[in-house]
């Protein structure tokens, strides 16, 4: 799909100068843009009041150095950000990502996208996201900490239960969650939902842990039942072997699949008899070491040098997990020449615009990441819930609530594209059902 209307085309070469060198950040807005051609037919006053224009520039931009002393005494510099890009329909919410490739235009992205997949989730929460440039990879626990100290410092000026609640993301789990509460903790002398992700024995939520990987599959198997086809049976290739590929690798294998392969930024293993899900929880939540170690537990498994390589392998269900644009249009023709049904999105934005196109005209199914990966942060909404009641719900209450959700972002997504011609566009209906509700808040809150 190309932009054809010119008040579209004119805001998104606006968007291009206003942002010049954050592609990513293009690319997600020129996506919903695209989508919304069909709607500001219907509802030309969402032009006329202004909406869209302000809907692609963030409230705020927050970005500081984060000092610290590593190991060895050394003074160390980082760069942190949070952008709290729309907070219409509730406190900005969206995860924290610690990697060495973050820079604006990521967290610009990863912001916008999750003002639409907030919206979708049908729970009260705007959009926004931070990060920074640090890399926990070989770093020691007390370096960790001290950069998460020190990153909260900052941060806590700008945070607040009611204000901006960050999560985690790439490189941000249980441990940095919990070195950024206490420091939180001791700054504000105050005991508040302000993170989600939190340890069950301060305030976290039971099932949080899983909801990314386990919604990406509750989605998934909604998106194929309605085609009349299931998970029980199907080869499953999932990339990543973080937080949402291993939550997925284990709800796919409960609901009848075997995934045969997982990755990291170095290569890829192949399983055929089904990953060893306790193998994989071992080697990277355990003892945070690289995938290749799973040869070490399962001799009759393969690894290869390099990560790309994961869609060469015949599946009929491919789950991205690991990060953005990781789905080229060369590993998208592999994909469908080795005959993939589904395509369901775990990370944000891990198609390239051209991967996408080349499944949607193959009739691969697609559902995109603000609908399928909506599940993380719908269930830290739930976890927000449970610390403002100051209760907490059982797993299963909480992994049903989950599963609920993530069947009702489905239909909506899915009858927004028909209701706007797109049927089964799952891209359009995701970005259409999540922009209406913003921008009906937004034109009621006025020019704002
Ligand atoms: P983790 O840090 O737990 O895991 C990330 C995984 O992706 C690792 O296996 C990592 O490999 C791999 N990876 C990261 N960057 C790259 C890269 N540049 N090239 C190749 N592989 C890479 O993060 P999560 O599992 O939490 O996040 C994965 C994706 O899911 C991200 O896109 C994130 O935005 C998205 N997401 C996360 C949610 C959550 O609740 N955590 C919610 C919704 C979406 P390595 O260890 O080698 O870096
Ligand atoms: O991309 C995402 O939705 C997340 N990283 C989770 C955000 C959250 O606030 O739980």
């Amino acid at each position: 799909m190309a932009i054809k209307n010119t008040y579209l085309l004119g805001l998104m070469e606006r968007v291009e100068k206003r942002n010049p060198g954050e592609p990513e950040f293009h690319q997600a807005v020129r996506e919903v843009l695209e989508s919304l051609e069909a709607v500001i037919e219907k509802h030309p006053e969402y032009v006329e009041c202004g909406v869209i224009d302000s809907i692609v520039e963030p409230e705020r931009i927050i970005k500081f150095r984060v000092p610290w002393v590593d190991d060895n005494g050394k003074v160390q510099i980082n760069r942190g950000f949070r952008i709290q890009f729309n907070s219409a329909i509730g406190p900005y919410k969206g995860g924290l990502r610690f990697h060495p490739s973050v820079y604006e235009g990521i967290i610009k992205f990863l912001g916008f996208e999750q003002i639409f997949k907030n919206s979708l989730t049908g729970l009260p929460i705007g959009g926004g996201k931070g990060g920074s440039d640090f890399d926990p990879k070989g770093k020691s626990d007390g370096e960790v900490m001290r950069f998460c100290q020190s990153f909260m410092t900052e941060l806590s000026k700008h945070i607040g239960a009611d204000t901006d609640v960050p999560a985690g993301d790439i490189g941000v789990g249980g441990r940095e969650i919990g070195y950024m509460y206490g420091q939180y903790k001791r700054l504000r002398n105050e005991f508040t939902g302000v993170l989600t992700g939190k340890g069950i024995p301060y305030g976290g939520s039971l099932a949080r842990t899983q909801a990314t990987g386990y919604g990406l599959c509750y989605f998934a198997d909604e998106m194929l039942k309605d085609k009349g086809m299931s998970f029980e049976g199907k080869t499953v290739v999932i990339s990543g072997s973080g937080n949402v590929a291993i939550y997925a690798c284990e709800k796919a294998t409960q609901l009848g699949a075997k995934v045969v392969a997982l990755s990291d930024s170095n290569g890829y293993v192949y399983d055929s008899e089904g990953i060893d899900l306790g193998a994989v929880k071992q080697i990277k939540e355990v003892e945070r070491k690289r995938i290749k170690e799973y040869i070490n537990y399962r001799p009759n498994a393969k690894y290869t040098e390099g990560c790309g390589g994961i869609w060469t392998i015949p599946c009929d269900i491919a789950l991205p997990c690991a990060t953005q644009n990781e789905i080229s249009a060369e590993s998208a023709k592999a994909l469908v020449a080795n005959g993939v049904k589904a395509v369901a999105e775990g990370a944000n934005m891990p198609s390239t615009p051209e991967a996408i196109e080349i499944f949607q005209s193959n009739k691969v199914l697609f559902g995109p990441a603000k609908a399928a990966n909506a599940g993380g942060v719908a269930t830290s909404a739930l976890e927000m819930s449970q610390n403002s009641m100051r209760l907490s719900w059982t797993f299963e209450e909480v992994d049903e609530k989950l599963h609920g959700i993530m069947v009702n972002i489905y239909k909506n997504a899915s009858a927004a594209a028909k209701e706007y011609g797109m049927e089964d566009n799952l891209v359009a209906g995701a970005n259409i059902a999540g922009f209406i509700k913003v921008a009906e808040a937004m034109k009621a809150h006025g020019v704002v």
